[in-house]
Parts: structure tokens; C-alpha cells; sequence
């Protein structure tokens, strides 16, 4: 017999996933942010985390509660909209699920289970920010991080990070591959494929780590070529947007979304993260590639793009947004997908046109606060010059 609990419960959530998403007050000009999150753990389905058998649930307790719903690889499939996100159990182990939306700011619904991947890697312990890429080989490839303990040094909290891949064609049957080896690299977390062959290859962008937490030596966002996507093995990686003193990527950052291709060039949403005294502060940045070699940044407007605010700056992991999905439309329309606080997942709406602009005509970052100034300056004194007009 079914737990009466679970239909008023149920009512209740119906109306969380039922509620219509609306623009909210902030504005700058480049990006719109909602009222409410995409996605977080109240839209989890009931009988994902309660027994509803009142004889074996007479409390109709959660059983395998969920912690949070973040950081989430996106596509767009016939017209509609696909997210993997990030799930996240109370036991700590994330895993992924794909919930649909015909409108891509609400409505999202996750899919009857969650992803069972191949379970090919028996040292993994767990899996997370899975980035999605249709790529034109025709497979859609999913690359997250695997992480496994590190057994090699006397530390409980030793982990070593290696990026797997799967693929699917449908978001239903995933085919695992082996994880990518990065020879130069001990650990790799963030890698990102690339949609298009570079020079009849598999392109990925990396970030080179030399530990779990640490980037240590590793200077950025990296790339290299692979030639065979089922035996996936980066013999050379370049540095393309380097990890900078004083700026929002001091401490480290890492590819997000899988670029968008325009005219100009190849526009990249990724993660910059700088420390303080309050601990990491995880911002998103814009960086433009050249079309034909997306390993070469072309413009890097100064500063963050998108920056926690309000209610986005507290939660497990308090002061991050993270972005690992985002959907270009035909239309000229972008959803950026990115989880505030590793706690829940928002939408910030623009489009290619206003990314472009923003990506080409902002400033680059003159790295001190000297020139910083004059270019304040600069910006000021043609405003007033216009405003005496
Ligand atoms: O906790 C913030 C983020 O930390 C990691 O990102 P990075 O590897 O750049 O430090 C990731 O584990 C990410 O999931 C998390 O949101």
C-alpha cells in the first residue's frame, strides 16, 4: 500500500515543477538571469529517494536522500532541451540523469532513472560534470571526471582525477570508452571535447593538473589532438587561456561548455577561480578561438562574466558558479547552464550576437591597476565628452 505522505508530497512538488520561470531584476546588458533555479533537489522524483511502501516506510522516511543538483552538461535534441546534471546522494557519490524541457528556463523533468553508466573502471569511486559534445563524427560524447582513490601515498583523502568519455546517440544507451590518457599530465579534471575534427583529429581541451586539488605546475586550460576516439591518448598538450597573477584565474580554471561556433570565431564559457581569505572564489569568463585553430584565444574580455550574487553565493560549496553546458540555438539564442555553490542549477539567457559583442568590445585586462585606472579614465572621459553634446 502506497504511503499517504506521498501524494500530498507529490502535490507539492508538482507545483515546484509546474511554476513558470521569469527574468529577474538584474541587468548588464550581456545576460539574462532567472527567478528560480532550473533544476535543484525538491524536482527530484519522490520514488528516487523514499520507499513508498507504507508497510516498509510507515514514517515514510527518504531512504537515499539527495544532497544537490548542479554543475550540467546540456544539448539540444529536436527542438528540445536535454540536461546531465550532476545528482548528488546524502552518501556523497554523484551520479547522472537527463530531465527535459520544452522551454529550456522551466519545466525541466527528469526521466524516469538515473544514467546507469558501463561500470568499467572498478578503482572509480566517483563521477561528475559530464560535458556533452554533439560531435560531427555523428556520436554525442560525454566526458566527465572519474575519480579514484590514490593509493600510492598515506593520505585518506588522496584522490587522482582522470577524464572518462562515453557516448550515446539517443541519451539512453551509453557506450563507455577508455578514459583519456594525458602523458605529460598525472591528473585531469574539466576536459571538454571539441566538436569538430582539428587537422582530421579529436580535439579536447584539458586542464593539467599535477594533483586532486592543486593544478600545481599546470598553467591553464590545455589542448591537444587524439587520433583515435576508442584508444584516446593526448601525447602533447598546449596551453591556450593560461591561468594569470591577479586576475580571476590565479588559483586555477578550466573549459565549461562546449564552444559555440560563430563567425568570428569560437566562443568560450569557462571558470576562472582565484583565492581569499573566505576561501576559492569560482567565477565564469568568455573567451573567443580562432575558427581554424581553437587552441589560439583571439579575444579575452577582462574580469568575470558571471559572478555569484544574491542567493547563488551560499550553499555546500558557498561563492562558485560552474558551468558545464550550454545550448546555442539555431535562432541565435543561448541557454548558459551553471550551478551556484555546488548547490543547484540556474539558466542565464543571451545571444550569440550579444556574446560576440561582448567577447570582441570589451577590454582585455591590462593586469595592473595602474592601466586599469587609465582605462576607466578613458571610458569616462568619452562619456562625458558625448554627454556635453
Ligand atoms: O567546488 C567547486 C568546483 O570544484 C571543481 O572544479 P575545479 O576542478 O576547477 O576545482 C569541480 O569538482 C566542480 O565539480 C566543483 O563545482
Amino acid at each position: 500500500m502506497i504511503h499517504e505522505k506521498y501524494f500530498e508530497l507529490l502535490d507539492e512538488q508538482e507545483k515546484i515543477l509546474t511554476r513558470k520561470n521569469k527574468k529577474s531584476d538584474f541587468y548588464n546588458g550581456i545576460f539574462d538571469r532567472y527567478e528560480y533555479p532550473v533544476l535543484d533537489r525538491s524536482m527530484i522524483p519522490l520514488h528516487w529517494k523514499y520507499d513508498l511502501n507504507k508497510e516498509t516506510n510507515p514514517f515514510f522516511m527518504e531512504r537515499l536522500g539527495v544532497n544537490a543538483v548542479m554543475n550540467s552538461g546540456a544539448i539540444e535534441l529536436n527542438g528540445k532541451f536535454y540536461l546531465v546534471p550532476r545528482v548528488e546522494g546524502n552518501d556523497r557519490k554523484s551520479f547522472f540523469a537527463v530531465a527535459e524541457s520544452d522551454s529550456g528556463i522551466d519545466g525541466f523533468r527528469f526521466w524516469d532513472k538515473p544514467i546507469l553508466l558501463p561500470d568499467t573502471c572498478p578503482e572509480e569511486t566517483n563521477v561528475y560534470d559530464m560535458r556533452l559534445t554533439k560531435h560531427e563524427d555523428g556520436w554525442i560524447y560525454g566526458v566527465f571526471c572519474s575519480e579514484s582513490k590514490d593509493k600510492t601515498v598515506n593520505d585518506l583523502s588522496a584522490a587522482v582525477a582522470a577524464a572518462g568519455i562515453v557516448r550515446t546517440k539517443d541519451l539512453k544507451t551509453w557506450e563507455r570508452l577508455p578514459n583519456l590518457k594525458t602523458l605529460n599530465s598525472p591528473q585531469q579534471r574539466n576536459v571538454l571535447l571539441h566538436p569538430e575534427f582539428i587537422n582530421g583529429k579529436y580535439a579536447f581541451y584539458t586542464r593539467p593538473m599535477d594533483d586532486f586539488i592543486e593544478t600545481g605546475s599546470g598553467g591553464g586550460i590545455g589542448f591537444g589532438l587524439c587520433d583515435d576516439i576508442t584508444n584516446p591518448v593526448i601525447d602533447q598538450e598546449i596551453i591556450t587561456s593560461p591561468r594569470r597573477y591577479h586576475t580571476i584565474t590565479e588559483a586555477k580554471n578550466g573549459a565549461g561548455a562546449t564552444p559555440i561556433k560563430t563567425p568570428k570565431g569560437w566562443i568560450h564559457v569557462a571558470h576562472g577561480v582565484r583565492n581569499t581569505a573566505a576561501g576559492l572564489r569560482y567565477v565564469l569568463y568568455v573567451f573567443a578561438t580562432d575558427l581554424n585553430d581553437p587552441s589560439k584565444v583571439i579575444a579575452e574580455p577582462s574580469g568575470f562574466f558571471l559572478a555569484p550574487l544574491g542567493k547563488e553565493r551560499v550553499g555546500d560549496v558557498s561563492n562558485v558558479v560552474f558551468s558545464n553546458g550550454l545550448i546555442a540555438r539555431a535562432d541565435g539564442s543561448v541557454y548558459i547552464y551553471y550551478a551556484s555553490s555546488d548547490t543547484r542549477l540556474h539558466v542565464a539567457t543571451t545571444t550569440v550576437e550579444k556574446l560576440m559583442d561582448y567577447c570582441f568590445n570589451t577590454p582585455k585586462d591590462p593586469l595592473r591597476s595602474v592601466d586599469c585606472v587609465k582605462q576607466r579614465i578613458e571610458l569616462i572621459d568619452r562619456n562625458v565628452a558625448l554627454l556635453k553634446k
